[in-house]
C-alpha cells in the first residue's frame, strides 16, 4: 500500500507520538504561536485531523516578549495511568514543564514545572516510575526520576548518552522493546546534518551501546526532495508493526531554501538483531510503500474556506504570542471577524492584531474580503505572509490626508519598504497572495471589479536559510495596527479562503 509523505504538511516540527488502543496521537512544536502545542488523531497513521491544542491558557503558556522562534520547543507526548502527558519546554517563559489530560483534545493542566536547563524535554514510565530526560548543549541527554505529583527530582540528574559522534546529541525518546531499553536521539543539528541515532542498554540508566548502523535515519549529503530528517518518535501499533514519525523539509530552489517549516514524515521500521530499520534501510521518499493500517480517513478535513460565522475560530488559526481578546469579535458584526489592531506592529516581538493559518503548499492562494475605513494615518490593515517579526511582506490599507492608499510592504531582517501604492476608491476589498516556489504575488480588487496585480516579493527571503522564522514556517494571516498609536477604526473580514494550487498533499 502506498502513502504520501509528509503527513502532517506545513510546519509542524519535532513530532512525538503515543498510541492508546486503536488511537494515534501526535503533537509538534509551537514556538512563538498560540494556542500552543497542536494535537492530532489518527487511526491509521496516515490520516490525521488536529483535535485541540495542549496549552491554550496564557497560565499555561507565557510568551510575553517571546523572541522569534523562542516559546514552546520540543514536546514529547506519552500516556501512563489513564492519562495523558505533554512535556515541553518554554525556553523564554519559565522552562521544562508538562501538563496532563484524561482527554487529548482537552482542556489540559496547569503546568508542573521540572528543573533543568536546556530543551528538548520526555518522559519514560517505567515500573511505576517516571523519568525526564532532556538536553543540554553541548553536554548531551540528562535523565533524573522525578515525582509526577510535583515534578520534583528524586535522583541526582545524569548524563546519559552523548551519541554516536554527530553533534547535539537531543530529542531524546526511551523505551523498552523487549529485553532492551532504547534511547533515541536526534544529531547533528536540525538542518541538512540532521539525523536520527539510536542506543540500547540493560538498565534505564545505562550504559549504552549505540548501534553499529548509526544514523538509521539521515538524508545528509543525499540529493532527495526531503532533507534535513531527523527528531524522532518510535510507535508500535496494535498489530504488532512498528513505525517512526519525524521532521524533515522539501526545499526548493538554488542554493536551497525551504518555506513551509519542518514538517511532520512516517515511515515504517523493521528490527533486525535487535536494532530498528527504518524506511528504505535508512531514507524515506515522498511517495513510500509499506504494509499500511486499515485506513480510516477522517470525513472532517480542515477547513480551506472560514465564514467566520460561527462563535469559535478552527484549530488551524493561531496568534503571536499572549493574544488581547477584545481585539478580535466575531459578534461585533456578525458573519465578519473584526479586528481592532493595537499599538504594537507585525515588526514588534508583541502580540500584534494578528490571526494566521500554515501556509502548507509551496503552490497556494489566499484571498479575503475586507471591509476598512481608516480615519487616521496611523491605522492600518491587511494580509500577510509572515515569517517571523522581521521578515514578513504585507498588502495593506492605510490613509494619506484623508484619502485611502493600497500598499505592499516588505520586511527583510532590518529593511523594510513599501514597494508599490496606489490610491484606493471607497468600497469593500478583496486581498490575494497567490505562493509559487519563488514568488508571493499581491492582488487586489475592489467590489469584486478586476483583479489588479501590485507588487511581488520572492519566497528566499521568507526561508529559514535567509535567517526568516528559523524553526517555523510561514503563515498567511489578516492583521490591523496602529503603528504605535490607539487604534480607533475596526478592520472587518467576511471571509478567508485558502486554496491548494497544486496536486494532492
Ligand atoms: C528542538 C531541537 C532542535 O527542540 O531544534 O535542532 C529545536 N534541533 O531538537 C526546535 O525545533
Amino acid at each position: 500500500m502506498r502513502y504520501h509523505n509528509p503527513i502532517i504538511p506545513g510546519f509542524h516540527p519535532d513530532p512525538s507520538i503515543c498510541r492508546v488502543g486503536g488511537d494515534f496521537y501526535l503533537v509538534t512544536s509551537s514556538f512563538e504561536y498560540f494556542p500552543g502545542v497542536p494535537i492530532f488523531h489518527s487511526r491509521d497513521l496516515v490520516h490525521w485531523q488536529q483535535i485541540g491544542h495542549c496549552l491554550t491558557r496564557p497560565s499555561q503558556l507565557p510568551l510575553d516578549g517571546c523572541r522569534a522562534s523562542g516559546g514552546i520547543w520540543a514536546p514529547t507526548l506519552r500516556y501512563n495511568d489513564a492519562v495523558f502527558c505533554m512535556t515541553t519546554t518554554n525556553v523564554t517563559g519559565g522552562g521544562h514543564f508538562f501538563v496532563t489530560a484524561a482527554d487529548p483534545a482537552g482542556e489540559w493542566s496547569e503546568p508542573i514545572w521540572v528543573e533543568g536547563a536546556g530543551f528538548d524535554a520526555s518522559l519514560f514510565f517505567d515500573e511505576g516510575r517516571a523519568y525526564f530526560q532532556w538536553y543540554v548543549y553541548p553536554v548531551g541527554i540528562h535523565q533524573t526520576e522525578i515525582d509526577l505529583a510535583t515534578g520534583k527530582h528524586l535522583t541526582a540528574s545524569r548524563v546519559l548518552w552523548n551519541g554516536s559522534g554527530g553533534r547535539s546529541p537531543e530529542g531524546p525518546h526511551l523505551y523498552k522493546i523487549g529485553d532492551f531499553y532504547y534511547l533515541l536521539a536526534a544529531e547533528g543539528g536540525t538542518e541538512d546534518g540532521h539525523m536520527v541515532t539510536i542506543a540500547r542498554s540493560q538498565t534505564v540508566w545505562g550504559p549504552w551501546e549505540s548501534c553499529p548502523g548509526n544514523p538509521i535515519l539521515s538524508h545528509r549529503s543525499l540529493d532527495r526532495p526531503i532533507q534535513t530528517t531527523g527528531h524522532g518518535d518510535l510507535v508500535q501499533a496494535a498489530d504488532g508493526s512498528w513505525w517512526m514519525v519525524f521532521l524533515g523539509t522539501r526545499p526548493v530552489g538554488y542554493p536551497r531554501y525551504h518555506l513551509l517549516g519542518r514538517e511532520t514524515f512516517l515511515a515504517p521500521v523493521i528490527w533486525e538483531d535487535g536494532w530498528p530499520v527504518v524506511g528504505n534501510r535508512g531514507t524515506v521518499d515522498l511517495e513510500m510503500d509499506a504494509a499500511l493500517l486499515d485506513a480510516h480517513p477522517w470525513n472532517t478535513t480542515e477547513s480551506l474556506r472560514d465564514e467566520f460565522d460561527h462563535p469559535s475560530l478552527g484549530f488551524h488559526w493561531n496568534w503571536l504570542r499572549n493574544p488581547d481578546p477584545t481585539r478580535y469579535s466575531v459578534s461585533a458584526r456578525p458573519g465578519w471577524l473584526r479586528l481592532l489592531g493595537a499599538e504594537s506592529t507585525l515588526n514588534d516581538p508583541a502580540s500584534p492584531t494578528f490571526l494566521g493559518r500554515r501556509q502548507r503548499h509551496l503552490k497556494s492562494r489566499v484571498t479575503t474580503l475586507m471591509d476598512f475605513h481608516p480615519q487616521s494615518e496611523n491605522e492600518e490593515a491587511g494580509l500577510v505572509v509572515l515569517g517571523d517579526n522581521h521578515h514578513h511582506y504585507e498588502i495593506g490599507i492605510t490613509c494619506q490626508a484623508a484619502n485611502r492608499v493600497i500598499f505592499v510592504r516588505r520586511k527583510i531582517g532590518t529593511l523594510q519598504a513599501v514597494v508599490a501604492q496606489q490610491p484606493l476608491p471607497e468600497g469593500q476589498i478583496l486581498l490575494r497572495v497567490d505562493a509559487d516556489e519563488a514568488w508571493y504575488t499581491f492582488r487586489y480588487a475592489i467590489d469584486n471589479k478586476e483583479w489588479l496585480e501590485l507588487a511581488r516579493g520572492e519566497t528566499r527571503y521568507l526561508s529559514s536559510e535567509s535567517g526568516a522564522a528559523i524553526f517555523t514556517g510561514t503563515y498567511f494571516g489578516i492583521y490591523a495596527t496602529g503603528n504605535g498609536q490607539p487604534c480607533q477604526t475596526p478592520a472587518d473580514f467576511d471571509w478567508f479562503e485558502y486554496e491548494i494550487m497544486e496536486g494532492p498533499e
